[in-house]
């Protein structure tokens, strides 16, 4: 079917088969919650799966944090969910209450510890959130809790580099991100991190696993096994899409949204 650039609707959503979000953070002032209405607004699914830190817990408890754009960004996915979307939710360590509803189903709703997805091809992907494995890691839960402190740090810092690219006219850069991958041990980290998620979807005999937590993007493969990572709202604005094929992508918005627009507008002249 051709389709000329005239009758294509000015905005047309990017179509996928799946979606993959994790690590959104809201109630977290670190959220990313314009560009990710932006991504909702722009793409569509037939499932969506929420990877886990969908809402932070933990920063919701120290003070409450709730602007328009978060509770937008909720009824952006309960009306995909309203309009036939299937989301699956796997609760992670900072959103470690909605555990409480696994196995539970509210409409196109269900919340579920992990998840198997098959893709178009027929791979099986084991889905959840990744913090059942920061005791393999040798990650305590106080090393962690600092480790957030000053990472809190960092993305005030983040938060004010960006807003005086912005008033200069440069694009989104995330500090964090960059330091992130210069330092050492967290590199190893990551490493016995992949390496434990790997072995786990080895054990359960399928194709390779879909996870956040670390906040890195990625696909790789080890091996015979998938590695998918769908990163982050707070600073790297990532999400994994599976198209009708089965092919997965990472998407990363703030690159991806400037060329949508341009297509967009590119379209509807
Ligand atoms: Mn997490």
């Amino acid at each position: 079917m051709s389709v000329t650039a005239k009758t294509l609707p000015l905005h047309h959503p990017l179509r996928y088969r799946t979606i993959f979000l994790s690590d959104i953070h809201l109630g977290f002032k670190g959220c990313q919650a314009d560009f990710l209405l932006d991504f909702l607004n722009a793409t569509d699914s037939d499932t969506l799966y929420l990877v886990g830190d969908i809402f932070d817990g933990w920063e919701m408890k120290k003070k409450s944090y709730w602007p328009a754009s978060h509770q937008q960004v909720v009824n952006a996915i309960l009306s995909k969910a309203a309009a036939g979307t299937r989301v699956v939710y796997t609760p992670g360590n900072h959103d470690e209450s909605a555990r409480h509803y696994r196995g539970h189903r509210f409409d196109n709703i269900e919340i579920r510890d992990t998840a198997v997805h098959e893709t178009a091809d027929g791979r099986r992907l084991l889905v959840l959130h990744g913090d059942q494995f920061d005791t393999i890691v040798q990650c305590s839960p106080w090393l962690s809790k600092v480790g957030s402190s000053m990472y809190g740090h960092l993305l005030r810092l983040n938060r004010l580099i960006n807003f005086l690219r912005s008033l200069l006219g440069l694009p989104y850069w995330s500090i964090a991100a960059h330091l992130k991958h210069k330092v050492k041990n967290v590199m190893s980290y990551i490493g016995r991190f992949e390496e434990a998620v790997v072995n786990s979807a080895r054990a359960q005999k399928v194709n390779g696993v879909v996870c956040g937590h670390i906040h890195k993007a990625e696909i790789a493969r080890f091996g015979d096994t998938l590695y998918c990572n769908t990163g982050d709202w707070v600073e790297s604005c990532t999400a994994m899409v599976e198209g009708h094929n089965g092919e997965l992508q990472i998407l990363r918005w703030t690159e991806q949204a400037q060329c949508h627009r341009d297509e967009v507008l590119l379209a509807g002249r």
